[in-house]
């Protein structure tokens, strides 16, 4: 089928859609300059240090300063970028319910009302004992390494890291969602990272179609109804357009 006939079907299948969810990862916010999860620890300094293990409880009781400094850069890069046609697209479609697995806030500075946020945000910092200290942080002056002000132990960025949970409720929400929806489109992600990655099969066995948005194959090819080849801030306006 040519790529017309790909996207005309697919404008159909949204357009016939009732519940319309947007699942995306990293992919979304690359037009905005932010760096997927892999390529943010393949620039620079980063080159020698694994993502999974700076994004994880060893990698930061290892080296918290490093972790902490890795956070501070990606949080600086969050600052200066900004919403691209992608998120601007998901936001002037209020019908379109979004589940992110990115900890990126450009889907709100577009305008998203409701995001379902699985692996937390960039913009809070919490205590790494659980005490339930929590606080919102400058994304353009990120906090050092620091002590829990309120039981001493350590702050760390408000984010999910590998091999922690999932926010309470989260998961539950989005699986929800997933549930009822009849057309899944999923934007800008490996779906290599679990549980989010299950979610494409949540939305599977409710029936919905799923149409995935990439600029590569990846794992969400083979669960593909539609694939549509190209980057996100190109191929969703075309997709959403009315
Ligand atoms: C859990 C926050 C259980 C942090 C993230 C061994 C030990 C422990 C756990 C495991 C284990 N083995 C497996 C696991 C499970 C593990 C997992 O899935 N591992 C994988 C890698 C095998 N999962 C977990 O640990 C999860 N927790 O299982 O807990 C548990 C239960 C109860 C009690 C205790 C424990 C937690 C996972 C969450 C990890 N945190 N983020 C941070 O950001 O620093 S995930 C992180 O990686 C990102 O947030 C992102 O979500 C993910 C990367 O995925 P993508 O979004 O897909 O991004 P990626 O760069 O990979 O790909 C980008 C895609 O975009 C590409 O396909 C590219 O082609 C495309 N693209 C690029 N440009 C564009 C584009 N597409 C369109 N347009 C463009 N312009
Ligand atoms: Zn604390």
């Amino acid at each position: 089928m040519t790529k017309d006939g790909l996207m005309d079907r697919a404008r159909r299948t949204v357009q016939e859609a009732q519940h319309v969810v947007a699942f995306s990862g990293a992919g979304l916010s690359a037009e905005s300059g932010v760096a997927t999860f892999r390529d943010a620890a393949t620039g620079g300094q980063w080159l020698k240090h694994d993502p999974m293990r700076l994004a994880s409880q060893q990698g930061f009781r290892e080296d918290p300063d490093l972790v902490i400094r890795w956070y501070s850069e990606r949080r600086r890069n969050v600052a200066r970028a900004e919403p691209n046609a992608a998120h601007r697209t998901l936001a002037a479609h209020e019908r379109v319910m979004n589940v992110t697995q990115n900890v990126d806030d450009l889907l709100d500075r577009a305008g998203v009302k409701d995001v379902t946020r699985l692996h937390g945000t960039l913009v809070r910092d919490r205590c790494n004992a659980g005490c339930g200290f929590e606080e919102p942080i400058e994304l353009a002056d990120p906090p050092p390494f620091r002590p829990c002000p309120a039981c001493g132990d350590h702050m760390r960025p408000s984010v999910v890291w590998f091999g922690e949970a999932l926010p309470a409720g989260a998961w539950e929400r989005a699986a929800d969602t997933c549930t009822q929806c009849d057309a899944m489109l999923v934007v800008g992600t490996a779906a290599e990272v679990y549980p989010a990655a299950g979610l494409i099969d949540v939305a599977r066995a409710s029936g919905a179609a799923i149409i995935v948005i990439n600029t590569q194959p990846s794992a969400a090819s083979g669960s593909a109804d539609l694939e549509l080849i190209g980057p996100a801030g190109e191929v969703l306006p075309a997709l959403l357009a009315s």
